[in-house]
């Protein structure tokens, strides 16, 4: 292992899963927890005709345990089953004005949202409306605007049936500016995979785990935000498979982990070594890291032919690839030096972990927000899979490339039509479906979205949930601008920042969540969404819902739809929000060969596959061949060192689902009772002349005369690399420019922030 962690920081000793994980959620849940009808909504979960987990996308195996959810699955259906309301009466206490002093953590603790809500300006506070009021008002405003300003955002979650039924709305409005977190998230893989292998999602299945023979890891942080998947490790180690984490920071889930399903290993406290490498790899390294791994595969690929071997795939690469004599040309030329400097890794460490490679038949890769979040996030991608396509990892059993997506219906989403880009949709058969002539023009992402909002070009914004304002990069700039928007929509389950910077016209509608019952038919709720993996599951909702005011995310689209666009007899929202069935025959239409026979699979345990053409090795690419880029740069943080000038990864905690916070520990880092705090190593603490537990301010250094500075943060000594520094999202996000993000896809770069601290004088 490089880089042995040091004994002056905070540590967690423990595995990831075990006994901790059950005192987690106790910890937070303690109240609410025991309740017969929370566990039985939690023994249902992620099971077929059970309902489908609101937290990760990781996949809904069909062969499942007793208790098929994690320690943060359970945080996130339980955080949504909350017997606290936030009530007119709430409303009524507080100014909103007020409320924008108050934590995200405190904001939600409020509970569920029960009524809809207007804000009144006057009072500058929020109070009811019924639902036909706020349609018609929403309506009203809509149909004066011009489509073209209007976003219509949506963050991961809602169902297949509501996110195709809001695509389709925001089109025949006529506008493309669908938004997504994805945006913020994996669109360097949306953009990626699509330019090099031509399929923009992971061309990995389920069993693939059960047959590779070793797992790359970079940037995903496993034990925290997709807990399940540990189970799949764990049974991968157990049988041989050898598992490669390449990561600044030493998680403790890829490390070791006890699975709370085995109660033996509980008993005995017996936990599983994952990753059998653990390499700490510098903030921006990878690219760096992945050509000594393709220089090293490339060196026993030389030694190999002097027996007549081979370690390259040579037939795949003749056959189905483009561009490697150019990437191979530069991988020998790139030096040993250069990518220790940039990596912070020997060479003989990236040896050792290329050996592991080049040992394994059949390879998977994956990665998270450490490879996608950079400016030079395409790159990182790209290299990866040009280090499988070396060996033929792709389009082949047991091996390929695998993404592992945030919200839990964002890689369906994007799917059914929540898309910015024009050319990913079906518009031709949209156009024939519903008698419309889309719009043709490129919509705006999220990074667009928010200059359209600094330039005054956006007039009204839609939020299908999330917490757009707190997400996003550039908080405080963003924060000022938006009160000029005309209409802001917010459709909710909790109260968050994200609600109480409004625009001229506002409001507030609470939605049902997803293991709720539709109050409209008083039927259980049937909806689907796809995993990680392309898999579709249908989730079924059975739970008294939270207040009797609730409506479901695709009855309130529809209505907003209805009361804003003209008749149209091919238009049947009020059917379709009463049966989401018939929206799935609509989805069918649109996309048939991906979703044949929708309604009668819905069920199928571990869910249907969709398909991928690149597994198929089908190359839906420019050239018709999977595609090597050669990246021209070393490093993937777009900017250089300078004296002082450190790199910030922005974090998830273990008590947070992105901006909701459950709690204050991060047990797995053994951080615990705060959030505002500077991750640092003991070697640079000594070298900026830092005290441990004084409060610093940190300073974004971008060279663009904009300041942007979060004080009040505790030194804490870290296992981390030099050069970088950690601390948590969504509180670091004043620090990041709008103009910081992935080159390609512009996906916000925030794991490597350039910023100076500041100490108190
Ligand atoms: N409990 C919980 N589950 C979640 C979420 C949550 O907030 N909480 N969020 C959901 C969402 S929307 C998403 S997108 C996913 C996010 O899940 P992940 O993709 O795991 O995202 P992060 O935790 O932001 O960061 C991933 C890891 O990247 C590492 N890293 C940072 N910079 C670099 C780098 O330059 N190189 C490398 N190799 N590694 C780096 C970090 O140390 C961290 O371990 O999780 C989803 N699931
Ligand atoms: N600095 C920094 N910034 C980041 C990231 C990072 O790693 N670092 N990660 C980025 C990533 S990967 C993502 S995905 C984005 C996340 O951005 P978003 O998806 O916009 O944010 P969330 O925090 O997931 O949204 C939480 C809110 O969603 C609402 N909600 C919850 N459940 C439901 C539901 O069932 N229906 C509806 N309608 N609403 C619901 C609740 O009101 C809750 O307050 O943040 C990005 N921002
Ligand atoms: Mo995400």
């Amino acid at each position: 292992m490089s880089n042995t962690s040091d004994k002056e920081t905070v540590q967690y000793d423990g595995p990831a899963g075990g006994w901790g994980s059950l005192r987690g959620i106790s910890r937070i849940f303690g109240a609410e927890w025991p309740t017969p009808g929370a566990l039985e909504t939690l023994s249902r979960q992620n099971k077929p005709g059970g309902f489908m987990c609101v937290s990760c996308a990781w996949t809904k195996p069909a062969k499942y345990h007793t208790f098929e959810f994690c320690e943060n699955g359970a945080k996130a259906t339980l955080w949504e089953l909350t017997t606290r309301r936030c009530t007119p009466d709430f409303f009524a206490d507080h100014t909103i004005t007020e409320l924008r002093d108050w934590n995200d953590y405190d904001l939600e603790q409020q509970g569920r949202l029960t009524h809809p809500m207007r804000l009144d300006r006057a009072q500058d506070k929020y109070v009811p409306c019924s639902w036909e009021e706020a349609f018609a008002a929403i309506g009203a405003e809509l149909k004066a605007l011009d489509p073209k300003s209007v976003v219509f955002y949506a963050s991961g979650r809602a169902s297949l049936e509501t996110s195709y039924l809001y695509a389709l709305f925001a089109r025949l409005y006529g506008t493309n500016n669908l938004p997504d977190s994805s945006n913020m998230c994996h669109e360097t893989t949306s953009v990626g995979l699509k330019k090099v292998i031509g399929a923009s999602v992971g061309t990995s299945v389920f069993e693939d785990f059960s047959t590779c023979d070793a797992i790359f890891f970079f940037g995903q942080n496993t034990g925290t935000n997709s807990p399940r998947f540990l189970h799949d490790l764990q049974a991968a180690v157990k049988r041989g498979c050898r598992i490669v984490t390449f990561n600044p920071v030493r998680e403790r889930g890829l490390e070791r982990m006890i699975s709370p399903q085995d109660p033996v290993a509980m008993v005995s406290g017996h936990a599983t070594e994952l990753s059998c490498q653990y390499h700490q790899v510098k903030p921006g390294g990878d690219i760096a890291v992945l050509l000594g791994l393709c220089k090293h595969v490339l060196a026993a690929d030389d030694a190999a032919q002097a027996d007549n071997r081979q370690v390259i795939d040579r037939a795949f690469i003749a056959e189905h690839t483009v561009g490697f004599e150019a990437f191979e040309a530069r991988v020998r030329q790139v030096e040993w030096a250069e990518i220790e400097a940039v990596s912070c890794l020997t060479r003989a460490a990236i040896e050792a972990a290329g050996a592991v490679y080049v040992e394994a038949d059949k390879t998977i890769g994956i990665y998270g927000m450490g490879l996608t979040q950079h400016v030079h996030g395409f790159e990182n991608i790209a290299t990866y899979m040009n280090l499988l396509l070396m060996k033929g990892n792709i389009g082949r059993k047991g091996a390929g490339m695998s993404p592992v997506r945030g919200h839990s219906n964002v890689q369906g989403q994007r799917t059914v039509g929540i898309a910015e880009k024009p050319e990913l949709v079906p518009l031709d058969r949209l156009a024939e479906l519903f008698d419309f002539k889309p719009p043709r023009e490129k919509g705006m992402n999220t990074v667009e979205a928010c200059e359209g909002i600094l330039k005054g070009e956006v007039t009204a914004f839609i939020g299908l949930g999330g917490n757009f304002l707190r997400a996003i990069p550039e908080q405080r700039a963003i924060e000022e601008a938006w009160p000029r928007l005309r209409l802001t929509v917010q459709i909710a389950t909790k109260l968050n920042r994200g609600h109480l910077i409004n625009g001229e016209v506002a409001s507030l509608l609470p939605c049902l969540g997803r293991s709720e019952m539709d109050l409209l038919t008083g039927k259980p709720q049937v909806v689907s969404m796809e995993d990680s993996l392309s898999s579709v599951h249908g989730s079924v909702g059975k739970r008294k819902p939270a207040s009797d005011q609730l409506k479901s995310e695709i009855e309130i689209v529809s209505r907003i739809a209805q009361a804003t666009l003209p008749e149209n007899p091919k238009m049947m929202w009020s059917r379709w929000a009463r049966d989401t069935a018939l929206v799935r025959d609509l989805i069918e239409q649109t996309y048939p060969d991906q979703f044949k026979d929708f309604n009668a699979r819905i069920f199928t345990p571990g869910g249907f596959y969709r398909g991928n053409s690149a597994r198929e090795r089908q190359w839906k690419t420019e050239s018709g061949k999977a595609e090597f880029v050669t990246p021209e740069m070393l490093s993937a943080t777009g900017f250089d060192a300078a004296p002082g000038r450190m790199s910030l990864i922005t974090m998830r905690s273990n008590d947070q689902f992105n901006t909701t916070i459950y709690g204050y520990s991060d047990r797995l880092r053994g951080i615990e009772g705060k959030r505002d705090v500077l991750l640092i190593s003991p070697r640079e603490i000594e070298r900026h002349g830092l005290t441990v537990g004084e409060q610093v301010t940190l300073i974004t250094d971008a060279g663009d005369g904009i300041d942007r500075r979060v004080g009040g943060l505790e030194v804490l000594p870290f296992d981390l690399p030099d050069g970088c520094v950690g601390g948590y999202y969504p509180e670091l996000n004043p620090l990041v420019p709008l103009s910081h993000h992935d080159r390609a896809s512009k996906t916000p770069a925030y794991k490597s922030v350039p910023v100076r601290i500041e100490r108190a004088v």
